[in-house]
């Protein structure tokens, strides 16, 4: 093994015990104080506008595991560099150990609401590296095994690592080079345990345990019961379960928010500013209804796309206590993170059911869709109206507040589009020919979907059979017997909303306003 092969693993060894240290004291300062969650975070807020168009506003669980390894895999890259160019100039290494001080700190005190003891994690992190590195390199000689060039090539500085003076030749390296393993086994370890256990001490306190002792009021209006026939054979499940429904946020680390401290703030432009608490909020009237929620990143054909049942209280009612001053024409929402959307102060008073809602499906928000308190308002997308985690509600003009995604490159106001999926068959998928059911979702909330219509290769459209839906604010499916011949057909889909548009054909990319065009599927027959 090379000397310099040595340093640098000496380098990567010290950074995974400076992450997973800072792992540690980040379950005393908040997980997002940790470096690799802070800088993690910095990307997310930062990605330029290039980027975007592949899809980072729909930041899926996916992103953001592969956003964590590739700051973890960059890290370990200038940790190895770090270490490679300490056998050379300790001073250099120190100031490579510096930097990385400099920008996990940075990162982790300019999160929304961190405080100086953000810092910690990362200061206590890079102090460990120093002596981890100092300690591995003093165990790695090497230098006069002649497998490694000597340091004539190069000034060394007074305190760099010392060679071990009079021990040369293959039994030392050896033995050497036994106890550098060994060492840097344990360093391994060392940064294992610390890494798991800091997790672990962090979802100690998560507030998976508050969740469980929500009990939640009983709804002043319960939604109807559901129509027999809402579900068509083979189409996704009317409602969406809690485990299978799309999850979407620029969230890390899902903000622990616990209600007996929770408070929402309704300000800005109102005449009387409102504050409450969780207790409060319960006391309210409640009602329960289905509304069908939509990610403007969903691609034609894409699943970021739910129908749940919330529980919650009109926003309505809440917005005409505090009542805005003329001109508030955005209900600016804030999460706990600092997150923020806004939606037209109009639409959230028009009498929908546009909710502050503390229930899905019957139990407690998930941490994961916005425990305890979000925003749930028909026909708008998430981005715009969705707020999870919310504690704040802030009456603005859409002229003086761009929030989150606007400077991003989104619109600032984003009615959902009529749009309409095929379910089954999948595409690509293979059928014997004769009566093949074709079924899906169309949906145009809180406008409703009047007609569903499928084309088959060039041939006319044909009026699909609409199943019963909940309401004008949840998706409603369709299905259709086709008399399938032999070959490869492509299947189309366009819906029809109630006030009478068609979905267009155009296709156009999520980016700025909600993506449109018509699905299809190829399918063999044969
Ligand atoms: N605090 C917070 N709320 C948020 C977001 C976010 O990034 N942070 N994303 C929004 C977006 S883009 C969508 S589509 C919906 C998704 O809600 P879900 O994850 O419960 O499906 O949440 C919205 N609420
Ligand atoms: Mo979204």
């Amino acid at each position: 093994m090379k000397l310099s092969v040595r340093a640098g693993m000496a380098g990567v060894a010290a950074a995974a015990v400076a992450v997973g240290v800072a792992e540690v004291v980040a379950a005393l300062t908040g997980p997002l104080s940790a470096p690799l969650l802070a800088v993690g975070g910095v990307v997310v807020d930062n990605v330029p506008p290039a980027v975007k168009d592949f899809g980072v506003s729909v930041f899926g669980v996916h992103d953001k595991a592969a956003l964590i390894t590739g700051t973890a895999i960059l890290l370990a890259i200038y940790a190895y560099g770090v270490g490679a160019v300490a056998v050379r100039s300790w001073r250099v290494a120190l100031a490579g150990i510096g930097l990385f001080a400099i920008v996990g700190v940075a990162a982790a005190v300019t999160r929304h609401d961190a405080g100086v003891l953000a810092a910690l994690p990362t200061l206590v992190g890079a102090g460990l590296a120093i002596f981890v590195l100092r300690y591995l390199l003093d165990l790695a000689p090497g230098v006069t095994t002649g497998v490694g060039p000597p340091r004539a090539d190069g000034p060394v500085p007074d305190d760099a690592p010392t060679e071990k003076a009079g021990t040369s030749g293959s039994a030392y390296s050896y033995e050497s080079r036994r106890r550098f393993l060994k060492a840097l086994g344990i360093a391994g370890g060392l940064a294992l345990v610390s890494g798991v256990g800091g997790r672990l001490l962090t979802s100690r306190r998560a507030v998976t345990q508050a969740r469980k002792e929500v009990v939640l009021p009983v709804a002043r209006q319960t939604a109807p019961p559901l129509p027999s026939g809402v579900q068509a054979p083979g189409a996704t499940p009317f409602v969406s379960s809690n485990k299978d429904f799309y999850r979407i946020d620029t969230a890390l680390y899902p903000p622990q928010v616990d209600p007996s401290t929770w408070q929402l703030k309704i300000h800005g432009m109102v005449r009387n500013p409102i504050t409450i608490t969780w207790a409060e909020l319960l006391e309210r009237p409640m009602i329960e209804r289905y509304v069908t929620l939509a990610c403007v990143s969903n691609e034609v054909g894409g699943d970021l796309i739910g129908n749940a049942l919330w529980l919650g209280t009109p926003i309505k009612e809440l917005l005409d206590e505090a009542d805005p001053l003329p001109g508030a024409d955005q209900v600016v929402q804030r999460s706990v993170d600092g997150w923020t959307c806004g939606s037209p102060t109009a639409t959230l008073r028009d009498g929908r059911d546009a909710l502050l809602a503390v229930g899905m499906n019957g139990v407690p928000l998930p941490v994961d869709h916005g425990f305890p308190v979000r925003m749930v308002v028909p026909g708008l997308y998430g981005y715009v109206s969705a707020c999870k985690w919310i504690t704040e509600i802030e009456l603005a003009r859409f002229e003086d507040f761009d929030a989150y995604w606007v400077p991003r490159g989104w619109s600032q106001q984003a009615p959902i589009k009529t749009e309409s999926r095929i379910d089954t068959p999948r595409d690509g998928a293979a059928r014997s020919p004769g009566t093949v059911t074709i079924a899906g979702v169309a949906w145009a909330q809180h406008r409703g979907i009047s007609k569903v219509e499928v084309q088959i290769d060039d041939g006319p459209w044909a009026v699909t059979d609409l199943h019963e839906t909940a309401s004008a604010d949840t998706w409603r499916q369709w299905s259709y017997p086709w008399q399938a011949s032999e070959g490869q057909h492509i299947l189309r889909v366009r819906a029809t909303d109630t006030s009478g548009q068609t979905q267009t054909s155009t296709p156009a990319p999520p980016a700025p306003d909600g993506a449109t065009g018509w699905h299809s599927v190829q399918v063999n027959v044969g």
